[in-house]
């Protein structure tokens, strides 16, 4: 198995770094769930080995929204690195992306180590701020297709972000209205809410999460809180931004003059 995880894993990076899709794994090679963090570690293990670093982690199915799309309902986990970082206002090339969609996020800043599973309570004393933030999501996989051990080896679609100006309000974070928009239409919204009631929690799932995968997150470190609603496909020109109430708003734009060459 551990040539497979390799194996896997090597595919994973090239169709990241070559922006060319492959097709799943589960339907051929079956593995585990645990053996799908193996590889997404071993993945992240090649990036690194290049000068890339961790920044973070992300959570995935955090929302019913998010797994409803996707047909997937567990809760999954993945890693965020420095290069996936994109310009708050800038301008975006698609070009190294495969199928990209763009999904509202809240991002937190952590004050102090997560190094043990923690309660909604104690979660607080260990959150510096909090972002608003869009993220770039672009599975690996054909016709953005997987199972749940698929989409954990492809490090959960990871792909970039936007984080908007951090905050310190913490107030009404577990209800803020989230509206994403698309050329200025509304193009998703919901609340913070459907985050697992309160984003909040997503700390809570990634203290124990982590304590399982015998992990700690430095203090400094970025986490993700899942999408509180669907992702939407990106297309070349389009202004996106999001605008979580009381937290601020990120946006950005993509290019328009990529030329939309499709790998399905
Ligand atoms: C997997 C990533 C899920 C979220 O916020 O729920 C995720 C995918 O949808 O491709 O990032
Ligand atoms: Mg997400």
């Amino acid at each position: 198995m551990n040539t497979d995880i390799a194996r896997i894993a090597e595919a994973l990076d090239r169709a990241a770094r070559s922006a060319e899709p492959l097709a799943q794994f589960s339907g051929s090679t079956a593995f585990s769930l645990d053996d799908a963090y193996r590889i997404q570690r071993a993945s992240m293990q090649r990036r690194y080995a290049d000068g890339e670093h961790s920044i973070g982690i992300k959570l995935g199915f955090t929302s019913r929204a998010k797994m409803m799309q996707m047909g997937v309902d567990s809760l999954i986990w993945g890693w965020l690195s420095n290069t996936m970082v994109e310009e708050d206002g800038g301008l975006i090339d698609l070009a190294r992306y495969i199928h990209p969609r763009v999904e509202p996020e809240v991002c937190f800043l952590t004050r102090r180590a997560i190094d043990r599973p923690l309660t909604l309570l104690e979660v607080s004393n260990h959150v510096e701020a909090v972002a608003p933030a869009l993220e770039i999501i672009d599975s690996r996989y054909q016709a953005f297709k997987f199972s749940l051990e698929d989409v954990v080896a492809d490090n959960c679609s990871s792909a970039g972000l936007t984080i908007g100006p951090w905050s310190s309000n913490f107030s009404g974070l577990d209800n803020a209205g989230v509206v994403m928009r698309l050329d200025g239409r509304v193009a998703q919204a919901g609340s913070t809410a459907a985050i697992l009631g309160n984003p909040l929690r997503s700390l809570v799932h990634a203290s124990r999460l982590l304590h399982a995968a015998e992990l700690e997150l430095p203090a400094g470190s970025l986490v993700m809180a899942g999408a509180a609603c669907a992702a939407v496909a990106l297309y070349p020109g389009v202004h996106v931004s999001v605008d979580v109430h009381g937290v601020g708003q990120s946006s950005f734009s993509v290019r328009g003059d990529h030329g939309g060459v499709s790998h399905e």
